[in-house]
């Protein structure tokens, strides 16, 4: 039973070494290489899908995912193809869907925000009512990835949100080169309640999206994960219409002290690790013999896996075991770093909650993997990465609604509210807009 040499190998650090901080950075950073010839290319491919519409996306099918049909009403799925991929499914992969996507539905229920107003109280504000009202988008896109990456978990992850929300049409593309579907995704788009679905992709389904083609209605906000083509794409026509964030690779961190079982917390380091040679898996652990013991079961492990090139590259490249001076430093550490994904592996997880101020999702003590998060615990996969979780949000319901202003001003505080605008205005030489507001101080009734 060989093991292998990774654990032996895998990066150590210790937070006294002078350096550390250096150190980390440089393991952090990754290159967000925009790539001139991709920008050259995606360009090109939104101008044309802009311009011709319909031809275009049938072209760039033709030739990037070799799938040559006559009209796009051949690249749309009819709804009884996705409903009938989920009847074909083995009853185990079906219900496990089915349960995933209802906990997933209940827990992003409780994210729906609702309207509100509220009234003046004080007598001469009387009648002024003053409020915010939420609205759900129109139109959605999705973008489902082809390929190795395509996970129907994602689906869910992406389209619940959207259908909670009240988004009246979500719209799925997914590219099927050769005309190969996976029935999982078609499933999942299903049972998640996907309206219609395009067998497009690339940089050509984004720009149908957001421009609208003769057959394709244009959506107001596009979301889901892409290769670096439909990333460039994504970054291009946000302000056309909105765009989830740009994802950049998987990540995980996990803080543990010697309570932590070795092979559970080396089998999640290699559940991120197994994602992509870029994802990034770091042990934050105060206990150097318990560093060992993961390293150990990493090399005991680590044959085992069927993707163990990946993890192994990943592992190498950006993972690390890091030595801290406490479970206090190691938060500070875990703040700095702002992990997609934060696993407490400690006796008293509830202990350190407080002190975490950066993370896209804190998984509480031993029983808590990433991977039941990743699939059915219930909140959003789709997380903040690259210490994005400094200033944003898991996907949810909120990403799909909107807020509108609500002003209603009573006669009477025409009068005192008039007056302090048209102050202001007269200060920055608005001369219009302060006597808008004057006529309305003056008048007894408006007519
Ligand atoms: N860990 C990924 C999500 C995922 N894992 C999908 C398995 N399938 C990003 O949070
Ligand atoms: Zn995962």
């Amino acid at each position: 039973n060989e093991a292998n040499k990774m654990g032996a190998s895998i990066r150590r650090l210790s937070t006294s070494e002078p350096d550390f901080l250096r150190k980390l950075d440089a393991l952090l950073a990754f290159e967000a290489a925009t790539d001139d010839n991709i920008e050259r290319s995606v360009a090109e491919i939104l101008k044309n899908v802009r311009a011709q519409g319909d031809s275009a996306v049938l072209d760039y099918t033709r030739r990037f995912d070799q799938l040559a049909v006559a009209d796009m009403a051949a690249l749309e799925l009819p709804a009884a193809v996705c409903a009938a991929a989920l009847q074909a499914l083995p009853a185990g992969q079906r219900e496990a869907l089915e349960q995933a996507a209802e906990r997933i539905r209940r827990f992003h229920e409780r994210q729906k925000a609702d309207s509100w107003e509220y009234e003046e109280t004080s007598p001469q504000l009387a009648g002024t009512r003053l409020g915010q009202k939420v609205t759900p988008l129109d139109r959605v896109g999705l973008y489902v990835p082809g390929g190795k990456a395509s996970y129907p978990s994602s689906v869910l992850m992406n389209a619940l949100p959207a259908k909670v929300a009240g988004v009246r049409e979500l719209i799925m593309v997914t590219p099927t080169p050769r005309g190969e579907q996976n029935p999982l995704v078609l499933a999942a788009a299903h049972l998640a309640g996907v309206d219609r679905v395009f067998t497009i992709g690339g940089a050509q389904a984004v720009a149908a999206l957001a421009y609208g083609t003769q057959s394709i209605p244009q959506v107001d906000k596009i979301v889901g994960p892409g290769n670096a083509y439909v990333a460039a794409a994504k970054r291009r026509v946000f302000g056309v219409v909105g765009i989830d964030m740009v994802a950049g690779p998987s990540e995980v961190l996990i803080i543990a002290d010697s309570s932590a079982n070795p092979d559970w917390v080396a089998m999640d380091l290699f559940a991120q690790a197994e994602h992509d040679e870029l994802a990034q898996s770091i042990l934050l652990c105060p206990d150097v013999a318990f560093i060992e013991r993961v390293a150990a079961s990493i090399g005991r492990q680590l044959p085992e896996m069927p993707r163990r090139s990946v993890i192994e590259a990943s592992l190498a490249g950006r993972g690390a075991l890091i030595l801290t001076r406490s479970l206090d430093e190691a938060c500070d550490i875990a703040n700095h770093i702002a992990p997609e994904h934060l696993e407490l592996a400690v006796a008293e997880p509830r202990g350190l909650v407080g002190k975490i101020r950066h993370a896209g999702a804190i998984f509480l003590g031993h029983y808590s993997s990433e991977s039941i998060g990743d699939y059915c615990a219930g909140p959003n996969h789709v997380l903040p990465t690259s210490r994005s979780a400094r200033f944003s949000s898991p996907l949810g319901v909120y990403d799909f609604q909107k807020r509108s202003s609500l002003i209603e001003i009573s006669a009477a505080a025409a009068r005192s509210l008039g007056a302090i605008a048209a102050t202001l205005a007269h200060g920055e030489a608005l001369t219009a807009h302060a006597r808008s507001a004057e006529l309305r101080t003056e008048e007894e009734g408006n007519g």
